[in-house]
């Protein structure tokens, strides 16, 4: 609790007095990018001096560049986790500095005292949206390609079971395949392609953990001579502007909200942590379904 921070004397401080270092996992996909954008905006709009550490996706980069904003002496420490696990050292070397740590986009495994707050969406929640979208979709007739964020994020862990739970309900809807695009368009692209070779024919759903590996596999479907959207029904998740271009071009079925845009919730709640007020553990940022006939009413006011 932000009484730590009293305890190591430091006073109560302004957004405009403070230094926020910012480990961001890296800019794996659109959600991503979005995410650094609104953060680094919402910094600037408050005069918080924000020391921004790209992870380039490796876990080890992000714990180093943690290390060194605790050997700076930072007034708060936001991370967005490429993996959830292995953060336990580095969580309990910044309370011991006393400095507070907000997480943002994901969660870790660590015990909750470790942390002030995370800002995530409700991933189960999404990944069970997504599974029921494809039962309504197909009558409960699906054979799954699966597309994994990466494994070791809770988020992925999240989506693949919500998605399992929704489809458990159905006896005819089974995953034939789940391999992990990591969250990228290339790594998406490629696993499918590999997929499809090994079951073309077969396979009548592509469930992609975000759009950015949706809009890769769209690319292999195409390449092998298939029509997504048609032949092969693609639901993802995040409902990124690329993802409303790819429904509009009938390419994408569906897609389910998960907003990045947390630079203003997230320095609202540094703002209170910094003044020794308390916040809640946990913020869900909230999301809906967009089906491809929504596409071309709503891009124009999508705002990531
Ligand atoms: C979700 C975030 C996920 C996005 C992906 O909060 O962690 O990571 O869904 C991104 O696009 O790579």
């Amino acid at each position: 609790p932000a009484s730590e921070a009293d305890a190591a004397g430091r006073k109560p401080k302004k957004l405009s007095e403070i230094v926020v270092g910012f480990s961001q996992t890296g800019a794996e996909s659109s959600w991503r990018i979005a995410h650094s954008k609104s953060i680094q905006e919402e910094a600037e709009k408050r005069h918080v001096q924000l020391l921004f550490a790209d992870g380039q996706n490796v876990h080890n980069n992000q714990v180093n560049a943690v290390n060194g904003f605790i050997t700076k002496g930072v007034d708060v420490i936001v991370i967005a986790p490429q993996e959830s696990v292995g953060w336990k050292p580095t969580l309990k070397e910044a309370k011991r500095a006393g400095i507070p740590v907000v997480l943002t986009s994901r969660g870790v495994d660590a015990e909750e005292d470790l942390y002030e707050t995370v800002m995530v969406a409700d991933f189960v929640w999404e990944g069970r949206r997504a599974g029921e979208w494809l039962a309504k979709q197909t009558n409960g007739n699906a054979r799954i390609i699966e597309l994994v964020g990466t494994p070791a994020a809770d988020v992925a862990v999240m989506r693949k079971t919500g998605f399992a739970e929704a489809i458990a309900k159905h006896p005819d809807m089974k995953i034939i395949a789940s391999q992990s695009g990591d969250f990228t368009r290339t790594k998406g692209k490629a696993v499918m392609e590999t997929l499809l070779a090994a079951h073309k024919g077969e396979i009548n759903a592509v469930y992609a953990h975000n759009d950015d590996m949706a809009l890769g596999a769209i690319q292999a479907i195409q390449a092998a001579g298939l029509k997504p959207g048609q032949d092969i029904q693609v639901i993802s998740i995040d409902a990124v502007k690329p993802a409303f271009e790819a429904m509009m071009e009938g390419k994408l079925n569906a897609t389910v909200e998960c907003n990045p845009l947390h630079g203003p919730l997230l320095f609202d709640t540094i703002d209170k942590i910094v003044r020794g007020e308390k916040v809640p553990k946990r913020t869900i940022v909230p999301g809906q379904i967009f089906e491809r006939e929504q596409a071309a009413a709503a891009i124009g006011s999508r705002p990531y």
